[in-house]
């Protein structure tokens, strides 16, 4: 173990914020030659969403207010009941397994012209996204997904868990139907984000993950934002702070995942997008495609 490893593993038992905080400080140094300033976004909406992801690590609203496309929004809605009518179940699933309750209706490979595509670049979110990481995001994944109902207790992402996938992240879900409690809704615990002041770790498993009394113990439960929407909710939120979904009791759920990361991830990229015009694209959605500056 090199000398700076074994420093911030002595810092990460003795003083985790401390801890936390200089491992942000050299992620955003790695990250510098792509800085984008939460400043830049003034759009009042943009600006509610960015306020709320930033203070409590989860902001809710309306595909009208972060995109206002409803031509978009009617081909994306299209595409994703095809893909949910075109979906026959496979053999069961490993009772427990992920794979008992989600199916990704889409993944990996899309073309540019894609409605999900579209969403995932569409210069409102990468400003939100950019605001809230403070550096131009990589769109590292980008997924449909339809959860079901399961008998039995809660399993995997059922369960309060944090994501290791980089030092911050934002995720957009893109409600596609009705997702009321029988649904399972994303569920949050306000302020156990990366910037938030609830980063104790509550007792969990031997995979990290916790139930509810156990991170009732660190955010009480009146606090936690189940996220109910209509069809055409939208949910950001930066999944690097303790999350579930609720275990779905009676209803399906289909909602689009589109994930943002900085430059310097824990995880590999998940999606191809082919057709891209490269001329055509902002900074911004430059950075979000291909990583990288352009030039
Ligand atoms: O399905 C959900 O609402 C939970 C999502 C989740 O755990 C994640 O995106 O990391």
């Amino acid at each position: 173990m090199s000398v700076g490893a074994k420093v911030r593993s002595q810092l990460a038992k003795h003083a985790p914020k401390l801890e936390e905080a200089v491992v942000r400080a050299n992620w955003r140094r790695h990250n510098r030659d792509r800085a984008f300033s939460p400043e830049q976004v003034t759009s009042p909406p943009l600006r509610a969403l960015l306020d709320g992801l930033s203070s409590d690590g989860v902001a809710v609203g309306t595909f009208d207010e972060l995109i206002g496309d409803r031509p978009l929004w009617d081909e994306a809605a299209a595409r994703a009941h095809e893909l949910y009518a075109a979906w026959r179940p496979e053999e069961e699933a490993e009772a427990g397994s992920k794979a008992s309750y989600l199916t990704k209706l889409a993944t990996g490979k899309y073309s540019a012209d894609d409605p999900f595509v579209r969403i995932a670049l569409h210069p409102n979110v990468l400003e939100v996204a950019n605001g809230y990481l403070r550096m131009r995001s990589h769109l590292r994944a980008l997924e449909l997904w339809l959860t079901r109902p399961t008998s039995g207790a809660a399993v995997q992402t059922q369960l309060w868990h944090r994501d290791a996938d980089d030092v911050m992240n934002v995720k957009l879900f893109v409600y596609f139907t009705n997702v009321t409690r029988p649904a399972g809704p994303l569920t949050y615990a306000p302020g156990t984000h990366p910037l938030g002041d609830r980063r104790e770790m509550p007792e969990h498993d031997e995979h990290r993950r916790s139930s509810d009394e156990q991170m009732a113990g660190i955010v009480p439960e009146a606090e936690w934002r189940v996220l109910e929407g209509e069809p055409g909710t939208i949910v950001l939120a930066d999944t690097c702070g303790y999350h579930k979904q609720l275990k779905p009791e009676s209803d399906e759920r289909v909602k689009l995942v589109c994930h943002y990361v900085s430059g310097t991830p824990y995880v590999a990229p998940a999606i191809e997008i082919s057709g891209i015009d490269a001329g055509a694209l902002t900074d911004d959605q430059y950075y979000a495609v291909f990583d990288r500056a352009r030039g």
